[in-house]
């Protein structure tokens, strides 16, 4: 245990400028402590190592405060259910700010609030927020502690659900404090769940199993590389190491030091010939990336392991490639639609030391959700923990209900998945969820072609955020929620990086397993199957497999793509790659009215894509 010394209340621990903020030294890590003790007002501060004990000491605490149910050990070892406020299930996207200096830099795609006002009104919310309850000191490392393109980071939490998850999603050691004594930089996050126990006039009142508060805020600071989170315990609200800090803190870093931060998996695929590629993919929040990441092929010879499945930074290495390294250590997974014919790699890590959140609960202790049976139980509590049968009318896992297991428990997981300084990439994925419009499978010109593709993805918007389900919107880069400055810089900066890579750059290739026929039902089944689309784009890479030129990109051209065995609707193939004039010039025209709200901060090159297609198309 690391002492702590007590400061005076009141004190003003929210500072107005980077200059103020400790960055070097345990010494500073334990005045920041104090500090946020003082302002919060925890009954103790406890700093949690990672370990094993630790871990289990939490769990029981939280097992015997209510708020984590023991699963049955018999079907599901050391794993837990916890079930969230109905109110607190996704992350919260209209309550997210990027509080750069100037507007500009959060730019038209992310709420900005001006950083002094903003801290203004988080140091009133934060006030006495921790009141009867511990907070958590959790030192984690992003990627290998110690690797050339890890970093590391502080969050303080109220809540214990929350750093254990932490505990499974990073790496939290020992070994961090002593880089952070050693001088090494470190990010800090504060999070609490806004549900004090004790109020001004000193009255206590009970816990609740999930506490959280109906005022939400998910704060960036990029200048001063801070991160402030309130009212919610949920995952990416909550979990302040994942998206706030190594997408949206780490996009700004990336774009000050000529890196990547990206919400992409990550995969080693290996040819019935035994050659190794990389691949990065990004696509839009479930969306398919953990599926990806874990595919485990249909089609003979082929292999995938997984190395990542959410968030990427790559960087180029000494050699001249583009390396990437998983910066997390854990997958909070999607749990609807996994099952063993869709992820059977998923349903064999979550064996045990799992947490489940807002999954349903069966009879015997052990946890389902939709599509990890064909046939549901006869009986169920839901995820709110209401009586459940299959003839209820209503999901008994929430849509966005999610798993919580370290990586290294993957039974696909790469030998190399943690190597300090990554895997080259061979080749990068643009998807999304597209019913309409967009191929299979199609591979960019170019680099530059690629940039263009990765920023004109939409996506219908599906249950990772709060907000209409189905709804059809740009998420560029699928970084929408995620990119912590202006999304047309970062198209600029993605432009730069492949200028540096040159002729080693990866190649690009745009997918879409969603398609649908006039019926309303996918045309391609997706999955296991995805290995075929996999090894086109391998054969491209390696210079093997054809391709016809339009005006959208590269597409396989007849028999190219292995449809051997498949069961296909009769017109299928060509509805799954069919390039629709029309409906693409119309496409052009959202293109360029989404352009529009970046003003000249979209890169000539990308407005000359633009114009390149039209001019195609017509
Ligand atoms: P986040 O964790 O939110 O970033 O999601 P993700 O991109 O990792 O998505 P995930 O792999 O968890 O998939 C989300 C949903 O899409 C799940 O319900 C999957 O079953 C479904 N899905 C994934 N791949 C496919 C596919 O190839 N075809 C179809 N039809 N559905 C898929
Ligand atoms: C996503 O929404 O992209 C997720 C889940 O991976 S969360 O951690 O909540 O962001
Ligand atoms: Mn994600």
């Amino acid at each position: 245990e690391l002492p702590f010394t007590d400061t005076e209340r009141g004190a003003d621990p929210v500072p107005e400028s980077a200059a103020d903020r400790p960055a070097h030294g345990l010494d500073d890590l334990r005045a920041w402590v104090d500090e946020i003790a003082a302002l919060t007002e925890p009954d103790e501060v406890v700093w949690y190592d990672g370990s094993l004990r630790e871990a289990d000491r939490l769990t029981k605490l939280l097992v015997a405060e209510g708020k984590l149910i023991r699963l049955n050990p018999e079907w599901r070892p050391n794993s837990f259910l916890a079930r969230t406020d109905p109110g607190d299930v996704a992350r919260v996207e209209d309550r997210t700010f990027i509080c750069s200096d100037d507007e500009q830099d959060a730019g038209p795609t992310n709420n900005w609030r001006e950083p002094s006002t903003m801290r203004a009104e988080l140091r009133e919310v934060f006030a006495g927020s921790m009141r009867g309850r511990t907070l958590y000191v959790v030192p984690f490392s992003m990627g290998p502690v110690g690797g050339p393109i890890s970093q590391l980071g502080v969050q303080l939490t109220d809540s214990a659900y929350v750093a254990v998850s932490l505990g499974t999603m990073t790496r939290v050691t020992d070994d961090v404090l002593a880089l952070i004594d050693a001088g090494a930089p470190w990010v800090a996050t504060v999070h609490s769940v806004g549900y004090p126990l004790v109020d001004d006039h000193d009255h206590r009142r009970d816990d609740v199993a999930w506490p959280c508060n109906e005022t939400k805020y998910i704060v960036q600071f990029p200048e001063t590389r801070e991160i402030w989170s309130y009212g919610s315990g949920y995952g990416g609200n909550a979990i302040l190491a994942k998206k706030c800090f190594a997408l949206r803190i780490a996009s700004v870093m990336a774009r000050d030091e000529g890196w990547l931060a990206e919400h992409m998996l990550i995969v080693k695929v290996t040819s019935p010939e035994g050659r190794a590629y990389h691949l990065a993919a990004a696509f839009p929040s479930a969306c398919g990336k953990t599926n990806l990441a874990m595919l485990r092929p249909s089609i003979p010879g082929w292999t995938v392991e997984t190395i990542g499945d959410d968030i990427a930074w790559l960087r180029q290495g000494p050699d001249g490639r583009l390396r990437a390294i998983n910066p997390e250590a854990g997958f909070f997974g999607v749990a609807p639609g996994t099952g063993p014919s869709t992820n059977a790699t998923a349903v064999d890590t979550l064996w045990g030391n799992t947490i489940f959140t807002n999954v349903a609960l069966r009879d015997d202790g052990d946890v389902w959700w939709e599509g990890l049976t064909e046939q549901p139980p006869a009986h169920l509590i839901d995820w709110r923990g209401e009586d459940w049968t299959p003839d209820s009318g209503r999901p008994a896992a929430h849509p966005n209900s999610r798993f919580t297991v370290s990586a290294a428990q993957c039974p696909a997981i790469a030998d190399d998945w943690d190597a300090f300084d990554g895997v080259p990439i061979d080749a990068i994925l643009f998807g999304g969820r597209r019913a309409t419009n967009v191929p299979l499978v199609s591979q960019a010109r170019d680099w530059r072609h690629g940039v263009f593709l990765g920023a004109t993805i939409s996506s219908e918007q599906t249950a990772a955020a709060e907000g209409t389900v189905g709804e059809l919107r740009r998420d560029p880069f699928a970084m929408l929620p995620f990119c912590g400055y202006n999304m047309a810089d970062h198209w600029g900066h993605w432009l730069a990086v492949g200028e540096k890579l040159g002729g080693d750059a990866p190649a690009v290739f745009q997918v879409n397993w969603f398609r649908k026929g006039d019926d309303g039902s996918y045309l391609w089944p997706g999955f296991a199957e995805n290995a075929r689309v996999i090894e086109w784009i391998v054969r491209r890479i390696e210079g093997e497999a054809g391709a016809v030129q339009t005006p959208i990109g590269r597409l396989p051209i007849a028999d190219e793509l292995d449809l051997d065995g498949l069961d296909l609707a009769p017109d299928a193939v060509d509805a799954l790659f069919r390039v629709d004039q029309d409906s693409w010039l119309a496409e052009c025209d959202l293109t360029e009215e989404f352009f529009d709200r970046f003003g000249g901060r979209v890169p000539p090159a990308l407005r000359a894509e633009l114009a390149s297609l039209r001019y195609h198309l017509r």
